[in-house]
């Protein structure tokens, strides 16, 4: 172990911020993590003696631990998640606001003596291929193993961070402390201006994983606005033709909405040929690259995804992934350190401990996994990912798509007409909430290209950014809305989804190399009659026809309803993006 007298960098920045951070928090010892199996096995160890960690059956899941969060602490936190800039204005109307300096008094305030009685883990990662430009580095400071060891699966972690930072002082500073783990005092913190992020009270993922959302997300869209490229939360997906050629799609959908699932879809068998491979299943960032394209990388390095309904059938690369050296966190468990969720291959045993440690009987009303409940593992056990991984220039993108969870109104899939009704379909993406994020799920809520949670900045200029984009990138991708999850009058789905989902990617790839047409609606591109290949799929013809069809009254109260949205983001909501909308309900009114 490290002691602070053995210190593996130095960096005088480093070392000084992190001697500030030990004597705010004051903890009775200080790690630096190197990132090295050894140090793996040893904090696992730890983790397991002070009953953080529960191995599993390690014949059957070996280097697999189990997780039981504290009850109150299983999601993301919004309502208490804050953008801390200088002016509320620069937060903009979707995010929670709290001056900087009164921010970090408040939180300076939790964070003194918080870590007393505890280690102070000091995390350097990397998130992005280790020598991409494209790369940032960051160090977490946490008092939480657990997050430690997620945070080695989720990123390149420890001295390969100290080689790429040297000693200069471009890096995210992060602070996290489980503190007393109470909602009262919860607080996620960001100060783009400082690249720095405060975290206290809890030890969820989003919450607590500081490279992830934090860094990856709410302080990357700031960078990224500033330096003129995307930092998105979207999946990366590699499609190769039978013929050998390779195509890169990325697509935003809000937290589980089948971000995972897509990105390790299995093609139908008349997709013969077909090889679907993951670059990235949650986080995006895209630049210009010299041909004028966009190139995206995946900063992370593991999936932190969701447990329930994944299964062979659905998602066997998932099921694959986390075979081996992964962390369950708030999954049930069996007596003898097997695991089961909602949504399992097979029905539930008899009993079981739920997600909160207690007895569960099969039959039960209660659910015996949290449906937020996760998997962390890493990367490289998916058996389909993309040979691009860890290319530093990343893959190049032909298509952008946005989807969202609703049960009426959006069809199977749009092409937009040109970017700028790309950027407007992206904007006022709608979904159903889901148990990813706490507060009420089901209901419907804007969540423009799926960053409603995650942009750290004002929503306007966000809008405004990606339509700047347009003059930067000569070849732009085309951009598509898509939606799996419409239902019928009885409120059954009628797409069956997951790996059907090919039929509506291939239409868009070859959209995107211009080796088939479109009809052209009053709302944007759709298949001609045929153009999906719907060969061997199990779903009748009608629910097809049902999932693709626009409804003009449907859609009138749809953009009508857009008002509402553009109104809440007020002025800062570009004119051409405004315009969409209204010319959009002009035709469909005259119609
Ligand atoms: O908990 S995370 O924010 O990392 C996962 C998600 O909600 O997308
Ligand atoms: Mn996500």
């Amino acid at each position: 172990m490290h002691t602070s007298s053995e210190r593996p960098t130095t960096n005088a920045h480093l070392l000084g911020w992190v001697e500030e951070m030990a004597k705010l928090c004051k903890p009775d010892r200080v790690y630096w993590c190197d990132g090295s199996e050894a140090e793996k096995k040893r904090l696992t160890e730890e983790a397991v003696a002070a009953k953080v960690l529960i191995p599993l059956d390690q014949k059957k899941w070996p280097g697999c631990y189990y997780h039981h969060s504290n009850p109150n602490d299983v999601a993301r936190v919004e309502h208490l998640t804050f953008i801390c800039t200088p002016t509320k204005e620069d937060a903009g109307p979707t995010n929670n606001w709290m001056e900087p300096k009164e921010a970090y008094r408040k939180l300076g305030a939790l964070y003194d003596g918080a870590m007393k009685g505890r280690t102070m883990y000091v995390v350097p990662y990397v998130m992005g291929p280790a020598t991409s430009p494209f790369s940032k580095v960051g160090i977490e400071i946490t008092d939480s193993v657990y997050v430690a060891l997620n945070m080695g699966i989720m990123a390149r972690m420890g001295k390969v961070a100290l080689d790429r930072l040297g000693q200069s002082n471009e890096f995210n500073r992060g602070l996290h402390s489980v503190a007393d783990c109470n909602p009262e005092r919860r607080f996620i913190c960001h100060f783009p201006q400082d690249n720095t992020i405060w975290s206290i009270g809890s030890g969820y993922g989003g919450n607590a994983l500081l490279g992830k959302k934090c860094l990856a997300l709410r302080i990357a869209s700031y960078l990224a606005k500033n330096e003129g490229w995307l930092a998105e939360h979207m999946l990366i997906l590699e499609a190769e033709s039978p013929t050998g050629e390779k195509q890169y799609v990325a697509a935003a959908f809000p937290s589980a909405c089948g971000k995972t699932n897509f990105a390790m879809m299995i093609p139908p068998a008349v997709f013969k040929g077909w090889k679907i491979r993951t670059v990235g299943d949650d986080i995006s960032w895209m630049r210009v690259g010299e041909d004028g394209r966009l190139w995206a990388v995946n900063p992370e390095n593991g999936y932190f995804g969701v447990a329930p309904g994944t299964n062979r059938k659905t998602n066997p690369n998932a099921m694959d992934s986390v075979r081996k050296d992964t962390l369950f966190t708030n999954v049930a468990r069996t007596a003898d350190g097997d695991i089961w969720w909602e949504g399992w291959d097979t029905e539930a045993p008899p009993e079981l401990t739920d997600w909160k440690g207690q007895h569960w009987k099969k039959g039960s009303p209660d659910k015996a996994a949290h449906p937020n409940s996760r998997f962390t593992a890493p990367a490289k056990n998916n058996p389909a990912i993309s040979p691009s991984v860890d290319d530093p220039k990343g893959v190049p993108i032909s298509a952008i798509i946005f989807g969202g969870r609703r049960s009426t109104t959006v069809p199977l899939v749009l092409e937009a007409f040109n970017w700028t009704h790309g950027v407007y379909l992206g904007a006022t993406m709608g979904s159903e909430t889901t148990a990813a994020a706490t507060g009420q799920v089901g209901v419907v809520r804007r969540d423009p290209m799926a960053m409603l949670p995650f942009c750290g900045y004002d929503a306007g200029s966000y809008f405004q950014h990606w339509l700047d984009m347009q003059t930067r990138i000569p070849h732009p991708p085309k951009v598509y809305m898509v939606n799996w999850f419409r239902k019928s009058a009885e409120g059954k789905f009628l797409w069956p989804g997951y790996g059907d989902n090919m039929r509506v990617l291939k239409w868009m790839l070859d959209r995107a190399a211009g080796r088939v047409g479109a009809q052209e609606t009053l709302l944007g591109n759709t298949p001609k009659a045929g153009d999906l290949d719907l060969t061997g799929l199990d779903a009748p013809k009608e629910n097809v026809a049902a999932a693709t069809k626009i409804d003009l009254g449907e859609w009138e109260q749809e953009l009508e309803s857009q008002a509402e949205w553009f109104d809440k983001l007020g002025k800062t909501l570009p004119k051409p993006i405004a315009l969409q909308r209204e010319m959009l309900l002009e035709r469909v009114r005259s119609a």
